[in-house]
């Protein structure tokens, strides 16, 4: 049977276990990357592994999360990453270099390689026919240190595209179209791959819109072919010798195979509060706007601000006039190579002379850090996430949509389609082509230092390393203290924006564990804790969806958290609850969510065994209610032996250098 692109690099970097879907395996990860928000406390778990160099082909760290620097604790982050990078053998791409995902795109993905990064939009990479997963800062950091990376087998989605985009038209309305048939649930254990004639008829700026997105749907990645338009990408960025074809055997099946017509597609928007809630923008046009944000490694290539700037200045030469009056236009492009590009052009100023407000090329707007929209705004955004409260405005809601709909909505002050802007207001749509040759300048990427003795790692006050938590106790004895819904995102759980800069210190970021679902949270699970009770969380469907940042469970472990109980719960948050030795538990019938409530006093008893027997079965005992609730777990042997030892920091600590088959535990 012929292999697909997934199972041809799945099969090229097997070290562990046989490509059945379900089944775990583990491969080999060629690449890494973190950034500065996950990697502060990566590296500090990357240096307590005492590895001395990492072991990849190539590692980066990205400073690119938290540039706003008000206050000292983000800047003293920059500079343990630095010094740290410089030891260890990690480069380093500095502020104002740009976004990761944008950068690793241009710069130095490869087809045919894995690539494991501590953000969950490292899928970007797919774009460029790489398996590029997002992870928790811990297994990129253990990937780092040469150990493989241990993932389920996936299933294969085949994403079959026919037809070409109609104009005004673009990427990103592609995968709002694959949200809106997939959701952002029910899709752990899946990769999606495009196939089909559609595909070249996609740069590969647009193939990385699609594959960063892909991360809403909660799959592990999604990958494009390799072709001669990746080639093509690779030779104008001077690095032709990256190109590797790879493209499925004719006869290559897949698990599901999904029908998406590009000629069909029209302009989509997802509105308030999730990445799926898609609708089409003809749906809710003429709504005000109050702002309009365009960046972010969704949509911030050279394509997309040329798209954008072209149609400004259209606008503004016909009509003499620039972006709506009553609301800002930001943007943020993706690097200095797509700024230096558009502005070798001329283009930049043609955004500047419509009236927009530039932003660093950074996250921005994206991670909140900075552009909080009024109360109660309408903000029109073309980044992958509308999860609430993310934008720094509670009451606000974002809508998330590509450029084209984007510069149509700043212009006229409106939701608006953009065939519009053609069929009413007489502006032609511009066809972009992806230049021969982009500007080279990796000046603002620091290589490693040659004698790493000679580097002192910079630790200033803000950098304070994690503790290891206590071995999962014989049962667990607790409360359910905060009780959730669907969807809770690892931005509920622990959000960003301002707080940001406290991701290098758990016991002032753990303060403000589910902050903006109730700030009482964190205050009631350290009382619990001091008193030697232990914290449940109950969750709905899809519990931790959404960002890699470990924190969400990091936090939770300081706080005492020893269980997580939902309906289901998404990949990555999974992972970093397992491997800070808090238990992800299942409703053997989920109907049985109705039955719980926030303070009900509850034992499990005999966790120790039943992990140790693994028999998938326990009993969460609720004496409030006087009620029995079985509950199921589904944990490999490697990860039951986390949980028990207490998080994977104790068994690095304990067993560092052992195999996870060497470790015995106790009962
Ligand atoms: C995000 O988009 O939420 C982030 C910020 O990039 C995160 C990582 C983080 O929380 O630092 C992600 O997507 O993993
Ligand atoms: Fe940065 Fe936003 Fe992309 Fe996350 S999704 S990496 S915050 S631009």
């Amino acid at each position: 049977m012929g292999l697909n692109v997934v199972q041809k690099i799945l099969r090229d970097h097997l070290v562990e276990g046989d490509l059945v879907p379900g089944k775990e395996i583990a491969i080999r990860i060629d690449q890494t990357l973190y950034q500065d928000a996950t990697g502060t406390m990566a590296a500090m778990e990357f240096e307590a592994m005492g590895v001395p160099r990492v072991r990849t082909e190539f590692s980066v760290i990205y400073i690119d999360h938290k540039t706003i620097q008000m206050g000292f604790e983000d800047a003293d982050d920059h500079t343990y990453l630095r010094t740290f990078a410089a030891k260890y053998g990690v480069y380093l791409s500095k502020p104002g270099n740009g976004i990761c995902h944008q950068v690793h795109l241009e710069r130095y993905g490869k087809p045919g390689k894995t690539l494991l990064g501590s953000d969950s939009h490292t899928p970007t990479g797919g774009g460029i026919g790489m398996i590029a997963i997002g992870a928790g800062g811990l297994d990129v950091s253990a990937a780092m240190a040469g150990l493989p990376f241990y993932l389920t087998c996936p299933k294969v989605y085949g994403v079959h595209l026919t037809g070409k985009l109609s104009k005004w038209v673009s990427a990103k309305d592609v995968i709002l179209k694959l949200l809106s048939i997939l959701s952002t649930k029910g899709n752990v254990g899946w990769m999606v791959e495009y196939f089909g004639p559609g595909v070249k008829t996609l740069t590969v700026p647009e193939r990385a819109t699609i594959t960063n997105m892909g991360a809403e749907l909660g799959v592990t990645s999604s990958v494009f072919p390799s072709d001669d338009t990746t080639k093509a990408f690779l030779k104008a960025q001077r690095r032709e010798q990256d190109w590797v074809e790879l493209l499925p055997d004719p006869d290559a099946q897949y698990d599901r195979v999904i029908e998406i017509n590009l000629s069909e597609l029209e302009p989509l928007v997802a509105v308030p509060h999730s990445p799926d809630n898609v609708v089409t923008v003809r749906d809710i046009q003429g709504k005000m706007v109050d702002q309009v944000c365009i960046g972010s490694c969704t949509n911030s290539s050279y394509r997309d601000l040329m798209v954008v700037a072209k149609v400004a200045k259209a606008w503004v030469d016909k009509y003499d006039k620039g972006f709506a009056t009553h609301l800002d236009v930001v943007v943020g492009p993706g690097s200095k190579q797509v700024v230096r590009q558009i502005d070798s052009e001329g283009v930049l100023d043609y955004l500047l002379e419509a009236g927009i407000r530039l932003e660093e090329n950074a996250c921005g707007f994206c991670i909140g850090m900075g552009q909080a929209p009024k109360n109660d705004a309408v903000s029109v955004r073309t980044n992958n996430r509308n999860f609430y409260g993310r934008s720094g405005t509670l009451s606000a809601g974002i809508y998330l949509v590509s450029p084209e709909t984007a510069v149509a909505c700043g212009l006229t002050g409106v939701i608006t389609d953009p065939r519009d802007l053609e069929t009413q207001y007489g502006i032609e749509y511009p066809q972009i082509q992806i230049p021969e040759g982009f500007i080279i300048d990796d000046k603002m990427v620091l290589p490693p230092a040659e004698d790493p003795s000679a580097v002192e790692v910079y630790k200033g006050p803000n950098i304070v390393p994690p503790e290891p938590s206590e071995a999962m106790p014989l049962s667990l004895n607790g409360e359910v203290t905060i009780k959730v819904g669907d969807k809770i995102t690892t931005d509920h759980i622990m959000p960003a924006g301002q707080r940001l800069k406290y991701r290098s210190n758990v016991p002032k970021y753990a303060e403000f564990v589910f902050e903006s679902v109730d700030s009482t949270f964190s205050g009631r699970a350290l009382k619990n804790k001091e008193q030697g009770v232990h914290n449940i969380i109950v969750g709905g469907e899809s519990y931790g969806q959404g960002s890699s940042r470990e924190h969400a469970a990091l936090c939770p472990m300081y706080l005492g958290v020893k269980a997580v109980v939902a309906k289901s719960i998404e990949r990555i948050h999974r992972g970093n609850l397992v491997n800070f030795g808090i238990l992800p538990l299942y409703f053997a019938d989920p109907d049985d969510y109705d039955k719980v409530d926030q303070n009900d006093k509850i034992t499990i008893p005999n966790v120790r065994k039943a992990l140790i027997e693994d028999t998938g079965e326990l009993v969460m005992k609720d004496y409030t209610k006087n009620i029995d609730i079985p509950l199921t777990f589904n944990l490999s042997e490697r990860e039951r032996k986390i949980v028990l030892l207490g998080g994977m920091l104790n068994v690095a600590k304990e067993f560092g250098g052992k195999s996870f088959k060497e470790i015995e535990i106790k009962k």
